[in-house]
């Protein structure tokens, strides 16, 4: 047993010195103990020496990956980014490979459509971006600011007395002490918790440079074109709106923009004397007095109504007498100016058809082509007007509607036709 304890002492405590125990183990125990103890050193020293060429090998394989590594990167670029609103093709960063690039639809490629890894690990070309087509064509810039064209947006130079992105905001530098019924107003100002102005102007005025409310221009803006008129006659601009007016014989209709006409003789605003006719037109009215014609030839007439005149009995024999017109009517039809034609103006027949054709013709006037008279059916004829008539002007017509039977002529009856055309045209 005390060997053993005496040999772990010593590798435990190896510089312990000898003690007295020597003596009381023999010279062979000693040896042998000796021994073992140098052959166990010995197989240490064996692993120790394996596991640190071990350690050398794995240090050189790290030594090389790392170089390896290096080598790598000095022979890359870094990767580009892909632009905005576009692609990139390729990820490859080694020397020598090319990188692609694309824009989405709308935008426009600026810069280097292909960029190569160069040599000294630099891309070639130009930086990529992808920049908005339109970006000004939607004039982004309000109050007359100019609209410059930038890389990936629009900016905008404001003119003065505005500033914003979009010269939106007026800068209020000057305001002047201006009336309601003035034609430029202060805007209605609020401070907001950020500490920014808003401000807003009064309908029917538009914020102006310097922050000045001023009156908008309808009548400026949208009675000079036919298209997009708004009174039917006169626009007045006032502040803050617009007034349309008529002519004199015309009243405002209840739509305000458009004119009706005053109908003076329903609304006894004539001055027609006695014995005279009231006739509205438009725009007007005309005191008309119509006469029968004087006798001649054995022929006379007598007015049977206000517009009406008939033949008084021929004398026995008198073929002038005969022939003449058994009855002549008066007709008054108002006309705005420039009316669309072909148009009927006036219908004509009998109330007593006792023959068998009638025939229609127009026998004098000052119309000129202007007004003709064709057959409407086998009993009716009408008056047509054949192109715009322009006024201010009166066009007249005599017609005549003859009855016959068997060819033999029954009787005739005059319709005196006056037109009176409006200066305008309503
Ligand atoms: C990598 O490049 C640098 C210079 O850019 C050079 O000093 C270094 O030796 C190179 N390394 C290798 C492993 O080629
Ligand atoms: C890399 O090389 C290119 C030409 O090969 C040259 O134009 C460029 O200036 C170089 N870049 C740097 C950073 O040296
Ligand atoms: C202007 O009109 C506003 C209301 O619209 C009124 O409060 C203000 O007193 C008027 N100012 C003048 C100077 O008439
Ligand atoms: C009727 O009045 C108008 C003015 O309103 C005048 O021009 C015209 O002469 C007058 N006619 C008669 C018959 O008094
Ligand atoms: C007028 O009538 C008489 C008979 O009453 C006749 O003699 C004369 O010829 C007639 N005149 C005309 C123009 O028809
Ligand atoms: C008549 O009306 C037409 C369109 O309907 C227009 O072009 C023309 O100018 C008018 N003429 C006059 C004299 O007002
Ligand atoms: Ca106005
Ligand atoms: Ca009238």
């Amino acid at each position: 047993m005390l060997p053993k304890v005496l040999v772990l002492v010593a590798l435990a405590i190896p510089h312990l010195p000898w003690s007295s125990a020597q003596d009381c183990l023999s010279k062979q125990q000693v040896a042998n103990t000796i021994k073992q103890m140098q052959k166990l050193l010995s197989s240490h020293e064996a692993a120790q020496l394996q596991n640190m060429r071990n350690l050398k090998k794995q240090l050189t394989l790290l030594q090389g990956n790392i170089q390896k590594q290096m080598v790598k990167q000095n022979e890359s670029c870094t990767l580009l980014p892909v632009p905005l609103n576009g692609r990139r093709l390729g990820k490859k960063t080694v020397v020598g490979h090319d990188v692609h690039f694309l824009c989405g639809p709308g935008f426009l490629l600026v810069g280097s459509e292909t960029r190569t890894c160069l040599n000294n690990r630099t891309w070639s070309g130009q930086q990529t971006f992808c920049k908005s087509i339109n970006d000004c064509a939607s004039n982004p810039c309000a109050n007359g600011g100019t609209c410059m064209d930038g890389t990936d947006r629009y900016s905008c130079l404001c003119p003065s007395g505005w500033s914003g992105t979009t010269c939106q905001a007026p800068v209020y530098s000057y305001w002047a002490t201006l009336s309601n019924s003035s034609f430029s107003r202060q805007p209605r100002c609020a401070d907001n918790l950020l500490g920014s102005r808003q401000c807003s102007c009064d309908r029917g005025f538009q914020m102006q440079a310097g922050g000045i409310c001023q009156d908008v221009d309808e009548c400026q803006l949208f009675q000079s074109s036919r298209s997009t008129r708004i009174c039917l006659h006169e626009c007045v601009n006032v502040p803050g709106s617009y007034r349309c007016t008529c002519p004199e014989g015309y009243q405002l209709h209840t739509d305000k923009s458009t004119c009706t006409d005053v109908d003076e003789c329903a609304e006894n605003q004539h001055n027609c004397s006695r014995g005279q006719m009231c006739i509205n037109v438009f725009g007007g009215f005309r005191c008309v007095r119509p006469e029968c014609p004087k006798a001649q030839l054995n022929t006379s007439y007598v007015k049977t109504s206000a517009a009406q005149c008939e033949r008084s009995p021929c004398p026995m024999g008198s073929k002038a007498c005969q022939r003449a017109a058994n009855s002549i009517s008066f007709h008054y039809l108002p006309l705005q100016s420039n009316r669309t034609a072909p148009r009927v103006l006036f219908k004509m027949s009998t109330s007593r058809f006792v023959g068998d054709s009638l025939r229609f013709a127009i026998l004098g006037g000052n119309s000129q082509g202007m007004l003709v008279v064709q057959r409407a059916d086998r009993q009716t004829g009408e008056l047509v007007l054949t192109r715009p008539a322009v006024g201010p002007t009166t066009l007249e017509a005599e017609l005549e509607m003859s009855e016959f039977a068997r060819k033999i002529l029954l009787g005739k009856h005059i319709f005196r036709v006056t037109v009176f055309v409006s200066q305008y045209e309503f």
